[in-house]
C-alpha cells in the first residue's frame, strides 16, 4: 500500500481516537448509559471504516496508478501534442483543411487551415481513396495514414528511410551483353580502309555513348562487350528506347552496311551468377529473333523487347549450314533411328522438311520416320498425300502416328523438330522428353517459349522456309544425298507456299535452294497442280474478299462473320491476297476457325511489323507474317481489340521516331 493512503488512514484513525477519548473522558466524569452505548457504536464504526479502507485501497491501487498517469498525461498532454513528430490534418466534407497540429505548421507552413487538400499536394488529394500511401511534399517524403471516418490524415516523415531505399535501388546492378550482330558479313564488302574507318566510328560511338550514360563497357572479344549498368541508368535507357540501336544503324547507313547490334540485359535476379546467366539468355533471344534489338529480363518471367525494326532480308553465311550438316551426321551416326516431327496441323513446308531429313537419314543407312497425325493436316498437305499416293511413293510408309512414335522411341533415337521451336506446338510434346538426342531446325522468330537445350539448334529467321535450310544442309552433308523427283517436288512446294510464290522473305539463297531442288528433278508444273485450289476454296476467298475494309492507316481488315468452316489456311491465304491491293501496308483476317476459337492472320508488305501487333494479342510469327488465336470472344470483340492494338503499335512507332530522330 502506498504511503499516501497510509497517511490518510492514520489521519482518520487519529480523528476517531480524539472523539473516542473525548467520550471516555466524559463518561469518566459523568458516567451515563447513553454515552456508553454511543461510544460502542462509534468504536464499531471506527473498526468497520478502517477495515473498509484497508480493503478498498489494497484492491484498487492499480486503478489509482492509471488514474495518476492520466493526471500526468493531462499535465504534459498539450506539450506532447504540439511537439509530436507526426503531422495531423483534419479536413471537412469539401476536402478543405479545418484543423492541423502544431507540427504540421512547422513543416508545411503556417497558413494551412482553410486550404484545399489538392492545393497542398495533388497526390495527397488524389490518393484519398486509399488508407495508406506515400506523398512527396517540398522534397520530403511522407507515409500517409488516412482515417476516412474521422477525415483525418497522419503524415509521418520517412524521407531518410525512403531516400536510402531509393538510393539502394537505383544503384542495383544490371548486367548486359552487347554484340554486333552480323559483323563479318556487314564489313566483308568494305575496302580495307573503309573497314577500319567504319569499325573506328562504331567503337567511338559505343564508347562515348557508354561514358555519356555512365555505363561500364568492356570489350571481351571482337564486336562483343560486357555492360554493367546501374538501375537508374537502365531506366534512362528504357525511357529513350535504347537509342544506341538507332545510332548504330545511322553509322551503318552512311557506310552502306547492314551492321546492327543487339543487347541482352538482366536485372533483379537472385544473385550475380543468375544475373549473368539471364543476360546471356536474353542475348540469345535477341539473336534468335533476328537481332537489331534489346531483350530485357526483369526478374524471372518478365521479358521485354525493344527495337527489332529492321527487316533485312538476308544476313547470314553458309558456314553455319556446313557446321550443322556435320553435327547432324554425327548425331545420326550415334542414333538407333531417326524420328522427324513438325508442328501441329503440318503444312507443306513442315512436311517437305521431314522428307528432306528422311533422305539424309536414308543416306546414313538409318531408319527414319515422320510423325503426322493424318487426321489433322492442312488442306494443301492432303493434296500432297494424294500426289504421293498416285505415284506409289514409299514416303507414305514412313509416316507414323504420335502413338506409334512413342512406342518406337528409345533413349538412343534422334528426334528432329522442324518448322517450329515452340515445345507446345509440336505434334506430340511427350516425345521431347523421351530421348537424349535432339535437334531443332526452324525459320521462325523465337518466342518466349522454346525447346530447351537441344544438341543442335539451327534457327535462321532470314530463311524463307525450313525446306530452304534443309536443302542447304543436304548440299553440305558429308555424304552425297540424292533426292527423288517426287520428293524434290514436294520440298519445292514447301518453299513456294511459305514465300507465296517467291514474294515474301525471299533471298538469293531461296532461289539457290529452289535451283538445287530443280536440279534434283523438282517439277514446277506438278507443284502448281498440287497447289491449285478447289472451286470451293476460291469461292470462300471471294466471299472473304468482299468483306474487306481499308482503314485510314492503309490496313486491310476482313472480319469473316457468317462464314463457317474456315481454316487457318483460308485466313492466311486471304491475308496474302489482300496485300495485292494497291497501297495496303498490312492485312488482317479475323475468322472463326472452331466453335470457340477465333484466328487472326496477318501479313505485312514491308513497313509494318505485324509480329509486334500479333504478339500484343498473344500470338507471334515473323516481321511480315504473323498470327494469333483468341478464345471466349466474339468476332466483333476481336475486331475491336485488333484496331486498338494497331493504334497502339502506330503510336509506339511514332514515339520511337520522335525519340530516335536527332
Ligand atoms: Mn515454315
Amino acid at each position: 500500500m502506498e504511503s499516501k493512503y497510509k497517511r490518510r488512514i492514520i489521519f482518520v484513525g487519529i480523528i476517531y481516537f480524539l472523539i473516542f477519548s473525548y467520550i471516555v473522558v466524559n463518561a469518566a466524569i459523568n458516567f451515563n448509559r447513553e454515552i456508553l452505548s454511543l461510544s460502542i457504536i462509534l468504536i464499531l464504526m471506527l473498526i468497520f471504516q478502517v477495515m473498509y479502507l484497508i480493503r478498498f485501497y489494497s484492491q484498487d491501487s492499480q486503478a489509482k496508478t492509471i488514474d495518476e498517469l492520466g493526471y500526468q498525461v493531462r499535465k504534459v498532454g498539450s506539450n506532447t501534442f504540439n511537439n509530436f513528430p507526426v503531422a495531423i490534418m483534419v479536413y471537412n466534407d469539401k476536402f478543405v483543411i479545418e484543423w492541423v497540429n502544431y507540427f504540421t505548421r512547422k513543416i508545411l507552413g503556417t497558413k494551412i487551415v482553410g486550404r484545399h487538400l489538392g492545393d497542398i499536394d495533388t497526390t495527397l488529394y488524389e490518393k484519398l481513396s486509399l488508407d495508406y500511401y506515400m506523398v512527396e511534399i517540398n522534397g520530403k517524403i511522407f507515409e500517409v495514414k488516412h482515417f476516412p471516418l474521422y477525415r483525418t490524415l497522419y503524415l509521418i516523415e520517412v524521407t531518410e528511410r525512403e531516400s536510402k531505399i531509393r538510393k539502394y535501388e537505383s544503384k542495383q546492378l544490371a548486367v548486359g551483353y552487347l554484340v554486333l550482330d552480323n559483323m563479318d558479313e556487314a564489313i566483308r564488302d568494305l575496302t580495307e580502309q573503309k573497314r577500319y574507318l567504319f569499325m573506328g566510328r562504331v567503337n567511338t560511338m559505343l564508347i562515348s555513348y557508354a561514358s555519356e550514360q555512365n555505363i561500364f563497357l568492356k570489350s571481351y572479344a571482337e564486336g562483343r562487350y560486357l555492360l554493367l549498368i546501374e538501375h537508374n541508368v537502365l531506366q534512362k535507357m528504357i525511357n529513350n528506347k535504347f537509342e544506341v540501336l538507332y545510332k548504330l544503324r545511322k553509322i551503318s547507313e552512311t557506310f552502306d552496311s547492314s551492321l546492327t547490334l543487339s543487347i541482352g540485359i538482366a536485372y533483379n535476379q537472385s544473385d550475380l551468377v543468375s544475373l549473368n546467366d539471364k543476360a546471356l539468355e536474353a542475348l540469345e533471344l535477341t539473336q534468335s529473333r533476328g537481332g537489331d534489338q534489346v531483350a530485357l529480363m526483369m526478374g524471372e518471367k518478365d521479358i521485354r523487347f525493344f527495337g527489332g525494326k529492321s527487316n533485312i532480308i538476308e544476313k547470314r553465311n553458309r558456314v553455319r549450314a556446313r557446321v550443322v550438316a556435320q553435327d547432324l551426321e554425327a548425331l545420326i551416326e550415334k542414333a538407333d533411328k531417326v524420328i522427324v516431327m513438325g508442328h501441329k496441323i503440318p503444312d507443306v513446308d513442315s512436311f517437305g522438311a521431314c522428307i528432306g531429313m528422311l533422305n539424309i537419314a536414308r543416306k546414313s543407312e538409318k531408319e527414319c520416320f515422320i510423325v503426322v497425325d493424318t487426321k489433322e493436316v492442312d488442306n494443301t498437305l492432303n493434296k500432297v498425300f494424294a500426289y504421293l499416293n498416285d505415284r506409289n511413293s514409299s514416303i507414305l510408309n514412313k509416316i507414323i502416328s504420335p502413338q506409334i512414335a512413342l512406342d518406337l522411341m528409345t533413349s538412343k533415337t534422334l528426334l528432329i523438330i522442324v518448322d517450329t521451336q515452340n515445345p507446345s506446338l509440336v505434334i506430340e510434346p511427350k516425345l521431347l522428353n523421351r530421348t537424349k538426342s535432339l535437334m531443332v531446325i526452324d525459320h521462325h522468330r523465337r518466342g518466349t517459349q522454346f525447346i530447351e537445350a537441344p544438341d543442335v539448334i539451327y534457327t535462321e529467321i532470314y530463311a524463307s522456309s525450313t525446306v530452304e535450310l534443309i536443302s542447304e544442309i543436304i548440299e553440305y552433308y558429308p555424304l552425297k544425298v540424292q533426292i527423288s523427283e517426287i520428293d524434290a517436288t514436294v520440298m519445292l512446294a514447301g518453299i513456294i507456299v511459305d514465300t507465296n510464290n517467291f514474294t515474301y522473305r525471299t533471298g538469293s539463297r531461296t532461289f539457290e535452294a529452289a535451283s538445287f531442288l530443280r536440279k534434283q528433278g523438282a517439277d514446277t508444273l506438278s507443284v502448281q497442280t498440287i497447289l491449285r485450289e478447289s472451286y470451293e476454296e476460291h469461292m470462300i476467298r471471294a466471299e472473304l474478299f468482299e468483306k474487306v475494309e481499308i482503314t485510314n492507316d492503309n490496313m486491310a481488315v476482313v472480319v469473316a462473320d457468317n462464314i463457317d468452316n474456315l481454316t487457318k489456311v483460308n485466313l492466311a491465304q486471304t491475308a496474302d491476297w489482300l496485300l495485292m491491293i494497291e497501297n495496303v501496308k498490312a492485312s488482317f483476317v479475323i475468322g472463326k476457325i472452331d466453335a470457340n476459337l477465333i484466328g487472326v492472320s496477318s501479313r505485312s508488305f514491308g513497313d509494318v511489323n505485324v509480329q509486334i501487333i500479333m504478339e500484343k494479342m498473344g500470338g507471334g510469327g515473323h516481321f511480315n507474317n504473323a498470327a494469333c488465336q483468341l478464345t471466349d470472344m466474339t468476332l466483333q470483340d476481336a475486331y475491336i481489340m485488333l484496331l486498338s492494338k494497331i493504334d497502339e503499335y502506330i503510336e509506339e512507332e511514332d514515339n520511337n521516331e520522335d525519340n530516335t530522330t536527332e
